[in-house]
């Protein structure tokens, strides 16, 4: 799998890490530290709105440089250490780790996003086997996302959030026949999808988001305005990685172990 690895610079941290890093770490005070989600959708960038961290995972912050840094799961950087992200070949450098829960209520710059700046929220549905276990919210195309965000708003008390860390706004970026230019709604509302937990419906929902995304989505923010997504999706990821605001990482396909093979 080939994910876009997008570099979203920490802008403020929450009290505990702040609290963390204030009594001293091995990050210079003028060094940027990047939450890094991993997406298959860059065309949908645009409409980013929260950063999804898992409360229960446990993440490391890692050295790039002296004034750059990568945070993510251990077993990403790990990875990534193998694809020349890190100067040292095969070898990611931790600085240090920070639980999930933690991380809530930092803020970052989400880069191409019409919300400039985004907080980081909960998501305890993140695998830490996938991806670098920070999702990027994109709650008019994910319905996922969208199913996420409404529950915690509703019930961000029992989730520990503060309510105005969880952005309400839902962007149109692409444009479709038969679901408008909000699928990830649309869909949810259609499938009749109540909680993040109606697992077998969201994942229902997420393929079908994914294929009339793809095939019948239209541009209708940003630069490829007009354009249809199977265009522009190849045009966004370059502009980000030519930017800087975002790199390659892969990872192999999972392998799938039989228990009669
Ligand atoms: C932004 C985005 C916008 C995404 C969208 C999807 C959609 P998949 O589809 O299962 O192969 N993701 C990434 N890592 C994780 C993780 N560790 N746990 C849970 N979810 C994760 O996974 C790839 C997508 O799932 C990624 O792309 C990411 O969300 C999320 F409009 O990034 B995506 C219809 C989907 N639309």
């Amino acid at each position: 799998q080939e994910y876009v690895a997008l570099k979203c610079r920490v802008v403020k941290w929450s009290a505990p890490v702040q609290e963390i890093i204030s009594s001293g770490t091995s990050i210079p005070d003028n060094a940027q530290v990047f939450m890094i989600p991993a997406t298959l959708r860059p065309e949908t960038m645009y409409g980013q709105t929260n950063l999804f961290i898992s409360p229960n995972i446990s993440y490391g912050i890692f050295r790039v440089s002296d004034t750059v840094f990568y945070l993510a799961t251990n077993r990403a950087a790990r990875n990534m250490a193998f694809q020349g992200i890190f100067p040292d070949w095969g070898h990611a450098p931790k600085v240090m780790e920070i639980q999930g829960s933690h991380l809530i209520g930092s803020a970052v710059h989400a880069p191409l996003s019409i919300r400039d700046v985004v907080y980081v929220i909960s998501m305890d549905t993140i695998k830490e086997t996938k991806g670098t276990g920070v999702v990027t919210s994109v709650p008019s195309d994910s319905p996922d996302d969208y199913a996420m965000t409404r529950e915690l708003f509703r019930k961000a008390k029992f989730y520990g959030l503060d309510p105005q860390w969880v952005c309400q706004d839902i962007f149109p970026i692409i444009d479709t026949p038969e679901y408008g230019n909000t699928i990830a709604p649309a869909l949810v509302d259609k499938l009749k999808i109540n909680s993040p937990k109606d697992e077998r419906q969201l994942l229902k929902a997420k393929e079908l988001a994914y294929k009339i995304g793809f095939y019948q989505g239209t541009m209708i923010y940003g630069p490829f305005t007009g354009m249809s997504v199977q265009e522009a999706k190849s045009r966004v990821r370059q502009q980000l990685l030519d930017s800087g605001d975002a790199f390659v990482y892969c990872e192999p396909d999972g392998l799938v172990i039989s228990r009669s093979g």
